[in-house]
C-alpha cells in the first residue's frame, strides 16, 4: 500500500512535464476528452468469411507500442466472444483478449462458423484501461 502511494506521489510530481501521462489515484491513466475507439470493418451484423480482417479506428488519442509511457496514447485490445474485463487491472491476455502491443491497427483472424462478438478496448502502457474507459461498441459478426 505504501509503495502504491509513493508511486502515485512520484507520478504526480513528474506529471507536470509535457507528455507524461496523468496518473489517477487508483493507478489508472487519464484519457483525453472525447476520445473514441471503434471497429472500422467489419460492421455490426455483417456476414463474413474466415479469415476476417478487423480494422481498428481511434480518435482523440494516439497509438503507441505497449510500454510507451506518453500522455494520451495507448494500444488496442480486441475482445472476442468475451465480456469487458475489470478496468482496474491489466487486460487479460489469451485467445479472447488479444493485445496489439506493437501498435498494430488491424488483425486478420481465423474464426469458426457462426456468430462472434468483437469489441475494442484501449489501454495504457501497463495494459490497464484508461479513465474514462475508451471502448468501442460490441458488434456481432456472422462467419459463414
Ligand atoms: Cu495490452
Amino acid at each position: 500500500m505504501l509503495t502504491r502511494i509513493s508511486t502515485f506521489l512520484t507520478m504526480l510530481a513528474v506529471s507536470g512535464f509535457i507528455g507524461v501521462p496523468i496518473a489517477l489515484a487508483d493507478g489508472r491513466t487519464a484519457s483525453s476528452d472525447g476520445a473514441e475507439v471503434y471497429i472500422i470493418t467489419p460492421v455490426d451484423a455483417e456476414q463474413v468469411s474466415s479469415p476476417v480482417t478487423i480494422k481498428f479506428g481511434l480518435r482523440g488519442m494516439d497509438v503507441a507500442p505497449a510500454g510507451t509511457e506518453k500522455a494520451n496514447t495507448g494500444h488496442h485490445h480486441l475482445i472476442i466472444d468475451a465480456p469487458l474485463p475489470p478496468f482496474d487491472e491489466p487486460v487479460p491476455a489469451d485467445d479472447n483478449y488479444r493485445h496489439f502491443g506493437g501498435g498494430q491497427t488491424e488483425v486478420t483472424l481465423d474464426l469458426g462458423l457462426g456468430n462472434h462478438t468483437l469489441q475494442l478496448l484501449l489501454a495504457d502502457h501497463n495494459h490497464i484501461p484508461h479513465e474514462p474507459v475508451i471502448r468501442s461498441r460490441r458488434i456481432i459478426i456472422n462467419v459463414k
